[in-house]
């Protein structure tokens, strides 16, 4: 069942042991705040080096690095959309964000992937609606593809956590 590859946990995303870590960026990958900051700060400079690289990313798409000094193998760096009035688009693009990051990681052969709670910081998404789409864009993928083998859902704090272990109850 797809739902035993997915683990809720509440912590830090940098101390996960898992291939892939995605990083709730902005389009011009160059850094930032939050979970973004985060993962610069424990991957070391060589990663703002290779992000420069890139060229940014669009809202809803996803691009690969490396880890650097993270236990990780690759880091997937996603742009989700910052929330307006719900009707923009937002709920399409944040699922684009979960299932291009999934399709990445199952061309990389990963094993195992954490993501953070995207959009759901300084992009202002509503916890449980980002939260169910989160779970479904998931669920989804996994019922379809057996790689990657586990999905780890890394909340870091207790608000966050309490609606996606509220809702993980009951998938
Ligand atoms: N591990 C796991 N989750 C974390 C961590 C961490 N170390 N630190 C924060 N979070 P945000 P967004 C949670 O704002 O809303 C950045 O400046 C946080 O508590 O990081 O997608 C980027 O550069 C929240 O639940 O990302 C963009 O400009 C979740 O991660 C912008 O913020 C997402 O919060 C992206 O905003």
């Amino acid at each position: 069942m797809p739902e035993s590859r997915i683990e809720l946990i509440q912590g830090d995303i940098t101390h996960q042991d898992v291939s892939v870590i995605v990083n709730a960026a902005n389009s011009g990958l160059l850094g930032g705040g939050g979970v973004d900051g985060a993962i610069h700060r424990a991957a070391g400079p060589g990663l703002l080096q290779e992000c420069r690289k890139l060229g940014g990313c669009a809202t809803g798409e996803a691009k690969v690095t490396g880890a650097y000094d993270l236990k990780a193998q690759w880091i997937i760096h996603t742009v989700g959309p910052v929330y307006k009035d719900g009707k923009s688009g937002e709920d399409r693009l944040l699922a684009s964000c979960y299932r291009r990051s999934l399709e990445l990681a199952k061309e990389l052969g990963a094993v195992s992937i954490a993501f953070p709670s995207i959009s759901t910081g300084a992009y202002r998404f509503p916890v449980e609606r980002a939260c169910r789409i989160a779970l479904g864009e998931i669920k989804q993928f996994l019922a379809q593809n057996p790689v990657p083998e586990k999905v780890v859902l890394v909340c870091f704090d207790s608000f966050t956590y309490g609606h996606y272990a509220r809702l993980f109850s009951m998938i």
